[in-house]
């Protein structure tokens, strides 16, 4: 059986790329490499005009990418998938621009990708699609008699259908949901949301965690996704030892002053600019703190060419201004704003010096910023990870302080909690997080996906717990730091079940771009 991977963005790896660590590319590029396939999508190039895609071999993946127009940048991509359904799908109907000439253009990509993949696809091929650019990509294959296994992947949050259903067309766009075998989300509250659309726009009938539209049935799941934890732990305690990194450079900077650390793409569901401000806030309660710590902000550019994300640049710059000349002395700045991309070394770096993560989201579908944080600790001295309730890590990471990142107030006394925890609560915290995150890496998330979707694993309504409670875990993996006392029932498909997805390597530069 081969696999088939569609996302928006495909990078064609140089023919002597090593895997790099870490991201989700790499997780998904080892899945290809282990049973060979194929990996379908946007070659991140704009032409004049479109054509056959560009097919490509490395060992036994094949990279198929097609350019897209700039018409066809402008509305499928920047308008209706980035201005539209990325608000929407966060909750921001305020920030939510619908055009009818940018639905019709998503749609239009949607079916010419659709046409191009159809010449590639073998019978036997199991699909799957990955994030909200590709919503209708498999109801326009089926509608060309395609009948493979089909999944598809929602990295961001599903609103409820009161929020969903502000989006004109809405119960056109969620009935393609039902073209697909397998819908894994990243949390149990966003399959209910789903799942409630579905009922509402389309008449949906639910039987546990399956649904029926019509005469399709469709399985919707969470299976939060992970990070290659066991990589970026190594990543963090190299880069101690490390002479060149940044993390050196800090240490001078920084001197014994504390850090709060923050990453993120600079985009308006991360809450930066909410987050500066609480530790503006944090700074004017507890001034005795001034001088004594730092908060390093690092918040790469992204999709500029969304005037809602120029807006933001311009305002998170204003208030970091505004902030470190009321609260700064000669010779401290509060608050350090970094806008460019880092080596995923640099990164595991900063994390590690850092005594507190903020992590702070007004909404997101996991963030693996959180998770990375944990995984660079010190064991022996960990620092404190504090985290939005409306993250979906959240719903896994209950030991995390938890805050509510539209309460300045509560996310400036969550770091004055965090820089003042003992030790010993530290550990204990830190040691729940990382045995959670070990065993629900992004090699159980890759495997646990592929195995439902390929019919190999059972179906189990149960997969993730709902919200706030921690999730159950599977029978411990290899990257486990310390293997579970009791086997315990699985927070996903039992690990026997399931076939080895390695991850190995090193990091690629820079964020993914959100594809
Ligand atoms: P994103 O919105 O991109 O992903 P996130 O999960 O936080 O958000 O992942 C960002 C990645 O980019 C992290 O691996 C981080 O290390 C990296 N990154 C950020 N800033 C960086 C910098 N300055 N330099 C280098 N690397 C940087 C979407 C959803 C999330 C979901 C993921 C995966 O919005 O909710 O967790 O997909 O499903």
């Amino acid at each position: 059986m081969r696999l088939v991977i569609v996302s928006n963005r495909v990078t064609i790896p140089e023919r002597s790329e090593k895997a790099a660590a870490g991201g989700l590319a790499v997780a998904l590029r080892e899945a290809l490499e282990k049973q060979g396939g194929l990996w379908f999508g946007w070659s991140g190039n704009v032409r004049e005009a479109t054509s056959a895609p560009n097919v490509v071999e490395r060992g036994n993946v094949t990279y198929a990418v097609t350019d897209l127009t700039e018409a066809e940048r402008q509305s499928y991509y920047l308008g209706f998938s980035n201005r539209a359904l990325w608000p929407l799908m966060h909750y921001r109907l305020g920030l939510t621009e619908f055009s009818r000439t940018d639905y019709a253009g998503y749609l239009a990509v949607n079916r010419r990708f659709a046409k191009a993949l159809i010449g590639l696809l073998r019978p036997d091929d199991i699909i799957w699609i990955h994030d909200y650019h590709l919503i209708p990509l498999a109801a326009e294959l089926r509608r060309r008699g395609v009948g493979n296994r089909i999944g598809y992947f929602h990295h961001i949050p599903w609103p409820p259908a009161e929020v969903f259903g502000a989006l004109p067309f809405a119960s056109t766009l969620a009935s393609t949901v039902a073209a697909y075998d397998l819908v894994g989300l990243q949390t149990q509250t966003d399959v209910t949301n789903l799942m409630g659309c579905l009922v509402a726009m389309c008449g949906a009938s639910i039987n546990g965690s399956r649904l029926r539209v019509g005469r399709r049935q469709t399985q919707v799941q969470a299976f939060p996704i992970g990070i290659d934890v066991e990589a970026f732990r190594k990543l963090a305690a190299a880069s101690v030892r490390s002479a060149t990194t940044p993390l050196k450079a800090t240490r001078q900077s920084l001197g014994e002053r504390k850090l709060v650390v923050g990453v993120d793409r600079l985009d308006y569901s991360k809450g930066i600019v909410q987050r500066l401000e609480a530790f503006g806030q944090f700074l004017r309660s507890h001034p005795d703190q001034r001088g004594r710590v730092g908060l390093l902000q690092i918040a790469p550019p992204s999709r500029s060419d969304v005037p809602e994300y120029a807006e933001l640049d311009r305002q998170s710059d204003e208030v970091a201004g505004r902030l470190n000349a009321a609260l700064g002395e000669f010779d401290w700045t509060p608050i350090r704003v970094v806008k460019k991309a880092y080596s995923r070394n640099a990164l595991a770096g900063f994390y590690r010096r850092a005594q507190v993560g903020l992590v702070t989201p007004m909404r997101d579908g996991m963030n693996l910023v959180a998770k990375e944080y944990v995984a660079a600790q010190d064991p022996a001295d960990p620092g404190v990870l504090v985290l939005s309730r409306f993250a979906g890590a959240a719903h896994q990471m209950g030991e995390a302080l938890i805050v509510n990142p539209f309460d300045t107030h509560e996310v400036a006394e969550a770091i004055r909690t965090a820089l003042a925890m003992p030790k010993s609560e530290r550990v204990r915290r830190f040691e729940k997080l990382y045995d959670t995150i070990a065993a629900t890496d992004i090699g159980w998330w890759t495997r646990s996906y592929l195995a439902v979707l390929s019919g190999a694993a059972p179906l189990e309504p149960e997969i993730v717990p709902g919200p706030d409670k921690s999730v159950k875990l599977p029978q411990g993996r290899s990257g486990s730091r310390k293997p579970p006392q009791k086997p315990r029932s699985a927070g996903g498909v039992p690990a026997r079940k399931l076939g080895p997805v390695g991850l190995r390597g090193s990091a690629p530069a820079g964020p993914q771009p959100r594809s």
